[in-house]
């Protein structure tokens, strides 16, 4: 294992001359726009970094890989990956025809052509693969709420990289860097995977790791998908060329891996190391609570801190790489240096410093000091280029309740007194002002409801990305939704939900549109509330009670809130 076999591994791509005739031909092919999620599966898969793979799983290969992390050859492989598309499309698909993969300008990457469809089991994937159908798991939400109803399987032909124009220089595929490896003279090579700025402890780790094993380095960061909140990756790569310098430049690279994760800890360890070893290195790190996804909804952690550690061990050999396993390292003050906390002799004697993750984005958003012995001034700096303090980045407070609520009414009066405040722009999108500009063609069934929500996420999140206050006030009935735009909103800035608990019989009593009235009367068809679902918000940041309660005061409650969480100066 510690000469590795560097010669090319097999990649899924066509001839250029060939990729020019079917590129011509696929037009003509009925085709499925790709997620992101998916355009990151599938570079990986045409370039061989997750070989042994052809394609998109067949229905054998997802239940065995469900079961029992192999495929139906019997080959270790942890993860599933699948193209997930929606009903109407499968129906309209034969087996045995091929489809054009295109990415989201409408380029056709490649050719699938479909061997299997089929319905999976997804609380069941849920369960076996990430260890709990539980939604606080952020695959488990991707699945049960983004991915779609059906899978399709079969082979892949590859026709052209997916295009990217961001940090060209540091993307490299599984072959450029064994060519590098070969190159150089790279025999044994340690592998050091992040989703994460690096810090002093990950640079003293992954010394560490490189001096126990004699290797060479490689700093392989994901920049495809992480977990939802994560730092951006523009962030992070700038982050991690300001940290190169201080790595010795013959003996350590980096390179960018675009793939998703899907923070499935143990599993996701195996996953990593196999990827790494068609990557051609020897050595995998893995730390403390590796691809963790966090806390489940009881507010536990999903897998043990050294799960993934116990799970790579038993598979090492099968994997192909080493693993090179880390404790939790931590900061001896007395010594001034990093050491793992389970190597400490004298631990009652010295004083051991520590700074979370948690903890470091607290002192980010607050503005506070971080210090020199925790991370590097380039760094610090960096990050707080891009997170400025909350008191100056952009937030969005996102009104819920039923119609006739109070939420429009509120929504106003904390417009007005923002804009008292100063500051930074606010944008009302008010439910019947979305609805008339954005939205007019929508009705209110559940897909036109979920299309209108997510149209005012994305104009929230814009909003939010470039420092101003969006202010959304819709019904927004659905939980996973809101869930939804809350992700995509907090990548950029904070997410305020506010619940107008307003109860349906008081809105009903009100009835200020004669809406109620008519809906009782079925004149109105899929009436929240009436003939229509509405998810009470199980952990709003603010739950506002309108009867009895003012509208200025209510404005005030949800100013307080802002203050409390810092977003405008008190
Ligand atoms: S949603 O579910 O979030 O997309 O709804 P939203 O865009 O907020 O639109 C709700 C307003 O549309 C009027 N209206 C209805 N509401 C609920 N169900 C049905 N079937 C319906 N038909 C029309 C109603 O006036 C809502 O306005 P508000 O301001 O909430 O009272």
């Amino acid at each position: 294992m510690s000469q590795p076999n560097l010669a090319p591994i097999p990649e899924l791509y066509v001839s250029f001359d060939s990729a020019q005739k079917m590129r011509a031909e696929a037009a003509d092919l009925t085709s499925w726009d790709l997620s992101s999620r998916q355009i990151c599966d599938l570079e990986l898969l045409m370039n061989g970094a997750f070989n042994p793979l052809k394609g998109f799983m067949t229905e054998a290969d997802y239940e065995h890989v469900v079961d029992k992390m192999r495929l139906s050859d019997g080959t270790l492989w942890p993860m599933p990956i699948t193209l997930d598309v929606s009903e109407e499309f499968a129906d309209r698909i034969k087996l045995g025809q091929d489809i054009a993969l295109r990415d989201q300008e409408g380029v056709i990457l490649a050719t699938l052509t479909v061997t299997d469809r089929w319905t999976p089991d997804k609380a069941e994937e849920a369960r076996k693969v990430f260890g709990a159908d539980d939604s606080a798991h952020p695959a488990v939400n991707y699945l049960h709420n983004t991915a779609g109803p059906v899978y399709l399987g079969g082979p892949v032909t590859g026709i052209q990289q997916p295009v990217h124009y961001d940090f060209r220089g540091r993307r490299d595929t599984p072959n450029e860097l064994r060519a590098y490896f070969r190159k150089l003279g790279w025999h044994k090579i340690v592998a050091f995977q992040t989703r994460n700025p690096l810090h002093r402890a990950h640079q003293e780790l992954t010394f560490r790791a490189a001096k126990e094993v004699e290797a060479n380095l490689l700093i392989h960061p994901v920049v495809g998908m992480t977990k939802p909140g994560d730092v951006d990756h523009f962030t992070r790569v700038r982050c991690y060329e300001a940290v190169l310098d201080k790595y010795p430049g013959s003996t350590t690279t980096m390179s960018l891996l675009n793939l998703a994760m899907r923070m499935a800890g143990p599993r996701e360890a195996l996953w990593h190391g196999l990827i790494r070893r068609n990557h051609g290195c020897t050595h995998f790190i893995v730390g403390r609570d590796h691809a963790g996804p966090g806390k489940n909804s009881r507010g536990e952690d999903f897998y043990g801190h050294y799960d993934a550690q116990d799970m790579f061990r038993e598979h090492e050999e099968e994997i192909g790489i080493k693993m090179v396993d880390f404790k939790h390292m931590v900061y001896v003050q007395e010594r001034a240096q990093y050491e793992p906390t389970d190597e400490i002799p004298d631990r009652d004697k010295v004083t051991i410093l520590n700074i979370s993750g948690t903890e470091l984005r607290r002192r980010l958003v607050e503005g506070l000091e971080i210090p020199d012995w925790f991370s590097f001034p380039e760094v610090v700096t960096e990050l707080r280029r891009t997170r400025p303090p909350r008191s100056k980045q952009g937030f969005t407070v996102f009104f819920t309740g039923y119609s006739g609520s109070g939420k429009s009414t509120i929504a106003n009066a904390l417009l007005v007194k923002l804009m008292e405040m100063g500051g930074r722009p606010v944008t009302l999108l008010d439910g019947d002002i979305v609805r008339k500009n954005l939205s007019s063609e929508l009705g209110f069934s559940k897909e036109h409801r979920d299309l209108n929500i997510r149209r005012i996420g994305y104009v929230a999140s814009e909003i939010t990305k470039n420092g101003g206050i969006a202010i959304c006030a819709p019904i927004a009935p659905y939980a996973a939704t809101r869930r939804a735009v809350r992700e995509e909103i907090e990548s950029y800035g904070a997410f305020v939900e506010v619940h107008v608990a307003t109860s349906l019989e008081e809105c009903e009593r009100r009835d200020r549109k004669g809406l109620y009235k008519l809906a009782r009367e079925g004149k109105i068809k899929e009436f929240t509330g009436i003939s229509d679902p509405y998810d009470e918000p199980q952990n709003p940041e603010l739950k506002v009670e309108t009867e009895g309660t003012d509208v200025d005061n209510c404005a005030h409650q949800v100013i307080l809130k802002l203050e409390q969480m810092g977003l405008i100066a008190g």
